[in-house]
């Protein structure tokens, strides 16, 4: 990879990532979303056999096939994800938040209460890869917010059932409701319903562009997480970086996507041609060399600054999905950073901690939305209705402020129904 000094000129071109732009979708994804609304479940099995090239009967999953007790998977392997839950678990647990309440002014009682969603799908990608750690990411936070019905709904495997491994993520977050459509078709089932599958308050979860477009399409008849498009991880190092780690987790994050985008941002230039020569040496003999060698030439970034505070400067105005702070002191630089979806500290903390088990959430917002979005959480699943109560003493503090207004705005049954509980107050007065 060239190592690109950051110049004014040169930071637009840097700060580019993956072009795959849902626009181009647009057409195909809304004529699948009416088709859906129109014809229901006839339409996803027809989207099924045309895109996943498999005929299906019935579109759920039987829940005896979740609710059992043998997976056909390594022990290993399910140990591994009963311990990453147990993680993510604790984790979005604490991430509950409190409710409250505070006396505004004399009289004046106002605070929010904390109601889960009723209903809600969590979207799967299938094809390309299986991420059985993606099921634990939406379903559980979903759970801990105390929301009764989630859904999934993930692509079916040629042979027309979900794979085993899948089914166990499902089983160990805790849900029976599995069914077997992805793409666009998936997306508009859950934001519309069909005979079999639900309408949810919410869709949650990755997907390829079909699915980000179809996303963008439903929200408002449903809320939706954010787009979340190909991985992307910057790294901002100084010179007591280690090559190799910076390099692998370079190379971690394009074996995801050759649109994934990783970007390494250092003041050393000895880190920056260390990690280089790194990736020379490695690349070849990956186990996912191509889609690594694809990513890193499209999206594969060196950048050279001239102090840690620009590094930390650039990475703000890129907002990373992922970004790692491998740094003497990373804390002082966390101080400085206002737009990352997850922040990894430290030499030892590489971005796969975080995809699968030290508790913090993998769907996180990609191509810069990390500027107005965060990650998911146990709050995206949590709505906060605003609760009040005024006592006399409220209505007589609040009576010019509200009247006025109202009357300003000739909205007078707003100024009539203030002064009704005025009288009320002065009633209640003379008869003590
Ligand atoms: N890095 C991905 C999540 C993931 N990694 C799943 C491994 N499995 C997006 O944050
Ligand atoms: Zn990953």
């Amino acid at each position: 990879m060239e190592i690109i000094e950051l110049t004014d000129k040169k930071r637009d071109e840097l700060l580019k990532r993956s072009e795959l732009d849902d626009a181009d979708v647009a057409g195909i994804v809304g004529d699948i979303i009416n088709d859906v609304r129109n014809r229901g479940d006839e339409a996803l099995k027809h989207y099924t056999e045309k895109f996943d090239k498999v005929k299906l009967e019935d579109l759920r999953v039987e829940s005896s096939s979740i609710n059992k007790k043998n997976f056909n998977i390594e022990d290993k392997v399910l140990n591994a994800l009963k311990k990453a839950s147990k993680n993510i678990k604790k984790f979005h647990k604490a991430q509950i938040p409190e409710e409250w309440s505070i006396e505004v002014d004399e009289g004046i009682n106002a605070g929010q209460i904390i109601r889960p969603l009723d209903s809600v799908g969590c979207y799967i990608p299938g094809g390309r890869a299986i991420y059985p750690s993606t099921i634990l990411m939406t379903v559980i936070p979903a759970k801990m917010a105390g929301v009764k019905r989630v859904i999934c709904c993930t692509p079916p495997q040629p042979d027309g059932t979900v794979s085993d491994i899948i089914l166990a993520a499902a089983s160990i977050a805790g849900i029976n409701e599995i069914y077997m459509v992805g793409g666009a078709q998936a997306v508009a089932a859950m934001a519309y319903g069909t005979e079999t599958i639900p309408k949810v308050d919410k869709i949650v979860g990755p997907g390829n562009v079909f699915v980000t477009a179809a996303k963008k399409m439903v929200y408002g008849a449903v809320d939706i997480d954010f787009p979340a498009g190909p991985s992307e991880v910057l790294i901002i190092a100084d010179e007591t970086a280690n090559p190799e780690y910076v390099a692998l987790d370079m190379m971690a994050q394009a074996e995801h996507d050759p649109n994934a985008a990783s970007v390494l941002v250092t003041d050393s230039m000895e880190t920056a041609e260390a990690v280089n020569a790194e990736i020379q040496e490695k690349i070849g003999s990956m186990e996912r060399s191509e889609i690594i060698t694809e990513s890193l030439q499209k999206y594969g970034r060196i950048v050279l600054t001239e102090s840690i505070e620009e590094a930390v400067d650039f990475s703000n105005d890129y907002g990373p999905e992922h970004l790692i702070i491998t740094t003497e002191n990373p804390e002082k630089q966390l101080e400085s950073i206002t737009n990352a979806g997850s922040i990894f500290l430290g030499q030892l903390t590489p971005v796969a901690a975080g995809d699968y088990g030290s508790g913090t959430n993998h769907v996180l917002p990609t191509s810069g939305c990390a500027r107005m979005y965060s990650g998911l959480s146990t709050e995206s699943f949590i709505k906060k209705p605003t609760v009040q109560r005024l006592s006399e003493k409220g209505v007589l503090s609040l009576k010019d402020v509200i009247i006025d207004l109202a009357e300003y705005e000739g909205l007078y049954a707003h100024a009539e129904s203030f002064k009704k509980r005025l009288d009320h107050g002065k009633e209640q007065e003379r008869l003590k």
